[in-house]
């Protein structure tokens, strides 16, 4: 078994695995050569020998114990038959969304678009051995949000006037949850042996919304990957102290914390669920000293807890590819010491 699937499914805390979101991205300049000579950000993602180049690249720098396929939340709108581009400075913008068709779009359709991105997957996990594969969806309400937003929500964002019209928004929702089953039983049947659930938005939500908006859905589709058995993993992103319900009522397999969670308060009140992550990216680009003592914080409060290393967020397009390999080595050592003592 894997390394990663050993600390989610068998609470295992003799070993802790790291992997980092947006491992494969603009801090690598070997991702920038690619990304210079292939502006259509979708069509990169839709080219299995580039997929596996990208994702790849991360995990031939560095020790880590997982490749995550590089992909984006927002093929899923993209196979839902939404125009999705992604514009420098701008982040991604979204066509108009035509819902009827939107939710006329058969499997076979979705399957038939998303297709390159299975057989990425393929490929990977032919390369790699003894790491797992990640594969990875956006959650419902994340999606949601960039599919009547058409825009990244960072800017402003008005939970009345997106959400305006409520049964449209109910029958959207399920489809959308349907999809994303459908696409993680596609992507672990190519491979994937973990999946995570990014909602990356969830922080958005008036705190009486949660619970049908993220909590109802996120629950859904543990529910089904539990029935499947595959180990996943949700990042409710930016809900404070709701991460607390969110892993008693969803109960998901392992949870990534972000930055502004309290690692203690998390490690006392989730349950002995696998937690993952929290660092904050912005802690890669202070000196050696600040971020040595950061890491050896998480490691020190997860000691004896399941614990994966990864960040609160993606790594930041301004980090040295040294510092992700600094760390990787910080946590090495620590797990050495640690079998060492037995
Ligand atoms: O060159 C570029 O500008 C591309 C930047 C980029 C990259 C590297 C985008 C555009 N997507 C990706 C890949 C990506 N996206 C991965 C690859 C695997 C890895 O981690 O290495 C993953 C897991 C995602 C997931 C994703 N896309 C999320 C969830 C995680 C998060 O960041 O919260 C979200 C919100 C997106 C949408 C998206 N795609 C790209 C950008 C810049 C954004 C965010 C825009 C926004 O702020 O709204």
């Amino acid at each position: 078994m894997n390394k990663l699937s050993n600390c989610i499914i068998n609470r295992d805390t003799s070993y802790i695995p790291i992997w980092f979101m947006r491992q494969a991205g603009r801090y690598l300049p070997e991702f920038r050569e690619i990304r210079k000579n292939n502006q259509d950000f979708i069509k990169l993602c839709l080219s299995p020998k580039l997929v596996e180049e990208i994702t790849l690249q991360p995990t031939n720098r560095f020790d880590l114990d997982a490749a995550i396929i590089f992909s984006d939340i927002l093929m899923i709108p993209y196979g839902l038959g939404q125009q999705v581009k992604f514009e420098k400075g701008k982040g991604p913008i979204l066509g108009k969304l035509d819902i009827n068709s939107a939710l006329n779009i058969t499997d076979d359709e979705f399957i038939k678009k998303m297709s390159p991105v299975y057989e990425s997957i393929r490929n990977v996990k032919r390369k790699v051995k003894n790491k797992s594969v990640i594969g990875f969806v956006g959650a419902p309400w994340t999606l949601l949000v960039y599919m009547l937003n058409q825009q990244s929500p960072k800017r402003d964002f008005n939970f009345n006037t997106v959400i305006n019209d409520n049964s449209i928004v109910i029958k959207l929702l399920k489809k959308i949850e349907e999809i994303i089953c459908l696409h993680i039983d596609k992507q672990t049947q190519s491979g994937a042996d973990i999946v995570q659930i990014f909602d990356s938005w969830a922080g958005l939500l008036p705190k009486d919304k949660l619970s049908q908006f993220c909590f109802a859905p996120n629950q859904k589709i543990i529910k089904h990957t539990k029935n499947k058995k595959i180990p996943t993993i949700c990042f409710p992103r930016g809900i404070g102290k709701s991460y607390r319900d969110f892993c008693h009522s969803v109960k998901p397999d392992c949870i990534n914390i972000d930055y502004e969670v309290d690692p203690n308060w998390a490690k006392a009140n989730f349950n002995n669920t696998p937690i993952q992550g929290g660092l904050d990216p912005k802690i890669l680009l202070k000196d050696n000293i600040s971020l040595e003592k950061e890491v050896q914080n998480y490691l020190n409060i997860f000691k004896n807890y399941p614990y994966i290393f990864n960040l609160g967020h993606g790594v930041l397009p301004d980090t040295k590819p040294e510092t992700i390999d600094h760390i990787v080595k910080i946590v090495r050592r620590k797990n050495e010491k640690r079998s060492s003592e037995g």
